[in-house]
């Protein structure tokens, strides 16, 4: 089936993914979970890093996981993947499980589980070929915790272990998982935005579909950690791809592909702006921001366009 007519029919199934969680209001992350959610089929086994997912979806005794769903660490989230996946090859290797079983593995892990303190193993699952869907929902700092700034925030956000103050907030540039899962050599590569939830439901379709390891790093607005209106979460996630911030690209099988190209980008104070984490941020800064997104966004269509 034409995969866009897939995404389509996805927003009408209900996911499985239940409503009461604990998100907070307007929470970006988890409207990217359930349109991923959407996409994914019954036969699949989640295994969920700690983060904002895992806890506001598991509060003992309830859950709002409606398929087979494992907690595991920060370290070894994708390594679990991968011991589940192999044992699930065996099993079927030796006859306990049918030969026509087709179960799927999707890991989720936030940017703090990912970039950093998972990123090892993660390495390895991708380096040894697993068939696996690593999903990483980025809200660009460890949010659960109380907004502490990971390798995935970028230069000048303010946090509460990167405060604006005696520095510019953030001093580093965002870490780029998607060209770190690139260059794995790993068949499927994307990023995606809840903000165009067709978009996302289509990769996540397809990373699900490839054999072998796919890596798709999800933008997601977080009103609470970022400081601003939660009602808004969506228009900053198209502020973010408008303003080339976050492009929408996809890396298949060694050829990259621009899913959104922005003829016209809008300046990225308009994405800054309302956002408390940049507040302080003077003139000058948000013109060494602008000048580092032209920069990535020109090398990323040259690399479209090869
Ligand atoms: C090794 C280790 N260090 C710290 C923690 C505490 N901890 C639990 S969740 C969390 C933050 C998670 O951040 P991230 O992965 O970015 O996901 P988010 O909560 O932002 O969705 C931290 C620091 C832990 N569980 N294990
Ligand atoms: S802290 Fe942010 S990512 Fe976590 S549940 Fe709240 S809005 Fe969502």
């Amino acid at each position: 089936m034409d995969l866009s007519v897939y995404a389509s029919r996805c927003v009408e199934t209900p996911e499985k993914f239940s409503q009461g969680h604990r998100g907070c209001v307007g929470c970006g992350e988890v409207l990217a979970l359930r349109q991923v959610f959407k996409a994914v089929g019954r036969d699949t086994i989640v295994i969920n890093a700690t983060g904002c997912m895992e806890i506001i979806a598991s509060t003992f005794p309830t859950t709002t996981w409606e398929i087979p769903w494992i907690h595991t660490l920060f370290e070894n989230t994708a390594a679990v993947a991968s011991g589940i996946e192999t044992a699930y090859k065996v099993m079927k290797r030796k006859g306990i499980y049918p030969k026509d079983l087709s179960v799927k593995f999707l890991a989720l892990g936030g940017d703090g589980a990912t970039a950093d303190i998972g990123l090892q193993a993660l390495s390895g699952a991708m380096e040894r070929g697993h068939n696996f869907l690593y999903v990483c929902f980025d809200n660009e700092a460890y949010m659960n915790t109380g907004v502490q700034r990971s390798g995935a925030t970028p230069y000048g956000a303010s946090t509460t272990t990167s405060p604006a103050g005696k520095t510019i907030g953030q001093v580093t540039w965002k870490k780029n998982m998607p060209a770190i899962a690139i260059a794995h050599n790993i068949p499927y590569v994307a990023t995606a935005n809840p903000a165009y939830p067709f978009d996302l439901m289509e990769k996540v379709k397809k990373g699900q579909a490839v054999e072998g390891p796919a890596y798709i790093h999800i933008y997601s607005p977080c009103p609470t950690g970022w400081r601003c209106p939660p009602d808004l979460s969506i228009r900053y996630g198209r502020y973010a791809t408008e303003s080339c911030v976050f492009p929408l690209f996809e890396y298949e099988n060694g050829k990259y592909t621009l899913n959104k190209d922005i003829e016209k980008p809008i300046p990225v104070s308009t994405y800054l702006k309302g956002q408390g984490r940049f507040r302080h941020l003077a003139e000058q800064d948000v013109a060494y921001i602008q000048n580092h997104v032209n920069n990535d966004w020109a090398a990323l269509k040259k690399r479209c366009q090869e």
